[in-house]
C-alpha cells in the first residue's frame, strides 16, 4: 500500500517531536517471514566470514547481535521498499545515504541488554543528520527485551558516555540519573512493524528473560552531506580499543 503525503508528513511531525516514530506494517508479514527463513541459513553459511569483533554471543552460545550485516542479501531488498525510501528521505531532510545494517537477534532467555546510549556517540556524524530504522521480525515489547526510548531526548545534543563493557554496546550514558524523570517507552511491535529513531535519541533495551526471541534488523541512514567527525571518531575508537582489550581477554 502506498503511503499518502499526509501520512508521511504526520510521521515526520511525530519523529521531529519525540525523536522516534513507530510505523506499523511497513513490511508485510510474508516478506518478513521469507527474510527470517533465510536469515539463519545465511548466518550458518557465513559465520566464518564475519569479523569476530562484530559478532556477539549470549552465555548459551547463541547469536545475540551482528554489527556489520550489510552483506545479507535481504538488507538490499528491505531497503528497496518504496514507502521506506519516501519516509527516510523525508525524515533526513535531504537525500539519504545508506550507513550500514545490523542484526539484533536477542534470543529467548539469554538475549543480552543494550545499555542506554545515543547512536551518534558511536557513529560520530558531524551534523547529527542520521537515523535508524529498527525492523521487527516478530513480537518486540517490554517482556522480551524490546527497544525502549526516552522521549524528546534527541533535542539535548550529544551527551557524555562512558565505557559499558557490554558485548556489542561498548558505550553507555555517563549521567543516567539526570534522565530519571523521563519514562522509558517500550513500543509494542509485531513482525513487519518498525520504529525509526533519531541518532541523538536516548534508547536501549533490557535482557530477554522471556520464552520469546526478539529478533530485529536495523537499516541506518545519514544525510547526503553528512560526514564523520574525525575528532569525535578518534575519541570513540580509543575507548573502543580499551573495551575490546577487556572483553576479548
Ligand atoms: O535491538 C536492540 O536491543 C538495541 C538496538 C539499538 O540500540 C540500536 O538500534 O541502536
Amino acid at each position: 500500500m502506498k503511503l499518502s503525503k499526509d501520512k508521511i508528513n504526520l510521521i515526520k511531525k511525530h519523529y521531529d517531536l519525540n525523536g522516534y516514530i513507530v510505523v506499523r506494517g511497513l513490511f508485510d508479514k510474508e516478506t518478513i517471514l521469507s527474510a527470517e527463513k533465510y536469515l539463519w541459513t545465511y548466518i550458518e553459511d557465513n559465520i566464518k566470514n564475519f569479523d569476530k569483533k562484530e559478532v556477539n554471543f549470549t552465555k548459551n552460545g547463541d547469536i545475540n547481535s551482528i554489527h556489520n550485516f550489510s552483506k545479507w542479501p535481504w538488507v538490499k531488498k528491505l531497503r528497496d521498499n518504496k514507502n521506506l525510501k519516501k519516509i527516510v528521505n523525508k525524515l533526513i531532510g535531504n537525500q539519504a545515504k545508506n550507513f550500514g545494517a545490523e542484526l539484533f537477534a536477542k534470543p529467548a532467555k539469554s538475549g543480552m541488554p543494550a545499555p542506554m546510549h545515543q547512536d551518534n556517540y558511536y557513529w560520530c556524524i558531524d551534523n547529527a543528520c542520521a537515523l535508524t530504522v529498527w525492523i521487527s521480525f516478530g513480537a518486540s515489547n517490554k517482556k522480551n527485551g524490546g527497544i525502549y526510548y526516552l522521549k524528546k531526548t534527541h533535542k539535548f545534543g550529544i551527551l557524555e558516555h562512558k565505557r559499558s563493557y557490554a558485548p556489542g554496546s561498548s558505550q553507555t550514558l555517563k549521567y543516567q540519573e539526570n534522565l530519571k524523570s523521563f519514562k522509558k517507552i517500550y513500543p509494542n511491535l509485531q513482525a513487519g512493524d518498525c520504529v525509526i529513531h533519531h541518532c541523538l535519541s536516548v534508547h536501549g533495551s533490557e535482557k530477554n528473560n522471556s520464552n520469546i526471541p526478539r529478533v530485529g534488523c536495523t537499516l541506518r541512514y545519514i544525510g547526503k552531506n553528512s560526514k564523520i567527525d574525525s575528532i569525535m571518531k578518534m575519541k570513540y575508537e580509543k575507548d573502543l580499543k580499551k573495551h575490546y582489550k577487556k572483553i576479548m581477554r
